[in-house]
């Protein structure tokens, strides 16, 4: 047998997730972004709890994860623009959805990273209501802070039109880093009380 720090960590993902089992349902959640934005770096940290180089996504990547008090089944969705029409297929009955932004990108590309989120945030939010689920709420991960021209969460929010999404469609937006793994706990937990608020609200 193998022991390495990765095997090491993996594993402590794996039990956790088999205690997390006895006590609480996974949640499908869906990771889309621009390319670049950093969603791989993101999962694989979550994952195995330490920084993994990743290769472009051609595809997707999945791997369930226990983090912020929450169990996920989290599918990484390649952001590249040929692709983006298909993350429509893989948001269409998630429970939640996560927004990543590379929070030091210039004007143009945080403009194209708002275009494509309210477009994810309206086609989910019309198959949530054609499915009659609730409709998922958006965590959007202001990551990169580790650079110096990132946007702090408030101006990142501003930019992308956060504040302008209907009323209807819960939002919250964190600052990371994937690659030391700085906020993401933080921000999975916010993650976690947007779909507890809203699961409450959908029993009411
Ligand atoms: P994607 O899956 O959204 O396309 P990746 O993005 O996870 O493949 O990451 C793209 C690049 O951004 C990678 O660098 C990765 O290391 C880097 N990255 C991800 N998160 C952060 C972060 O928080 N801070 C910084 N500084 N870099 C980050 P390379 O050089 O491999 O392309
Ligand atoms: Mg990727």
């Amino acid at each position: 047998m193998c022991w390495c720090w990765e095997g090491m960590a993996g594993a402590v993902q794996e039990v956790m997730w088999a205690a997390a089992t006895l006590v609480r349902p996974a949640a499908h959640v869906v990771v889309v972004g621009l390319d670049s934005a950093g969603k791989t770096t993101l999962l694989l940290r979550l994952r195995y709890g330490h920084y993994v180089n990743a290769v472009p996504t051609a595809g997707f990547n999945t791997e369930r994860v226990v983090a912020g008090g929450g169990r996920w089944v989290v599918w990484d969705v390649g952001g590249a623009e040929r692709v983006r029409p298909l993350w429509r297929s893989y948001t269409r009955a998630t429970d939640a959805l996560v927004f990543v932004v590379d929070a030091s990108a210039g004007e143009e590309r945080v403009e194209e990273a708002r275009v494509e989120m309210a477009r994810v945030c309206r086609e989910s939010g019309a198959s949530s209501l054609a499915l009659r689920r609730p409709r998922p709420p958006l965590l959007v991960v202001a990551n990169k802070q580790d650079l110096p021209a990132a946007r702090d969460p408030a101006h990142l929010a501003k930019a992308l039109g956060l504040p302008d999404l209907p009323e209807a469609q819960p939002w919250a937006v964190a600052p990371a880093c994937a690659v030391t793994g700085e906020g993401l706990e933080e921000a999975m937990a916010t993650l976690k009380a947007l779909l507890d608020k809203q699961r409450q609200g959908h029993r009411q």
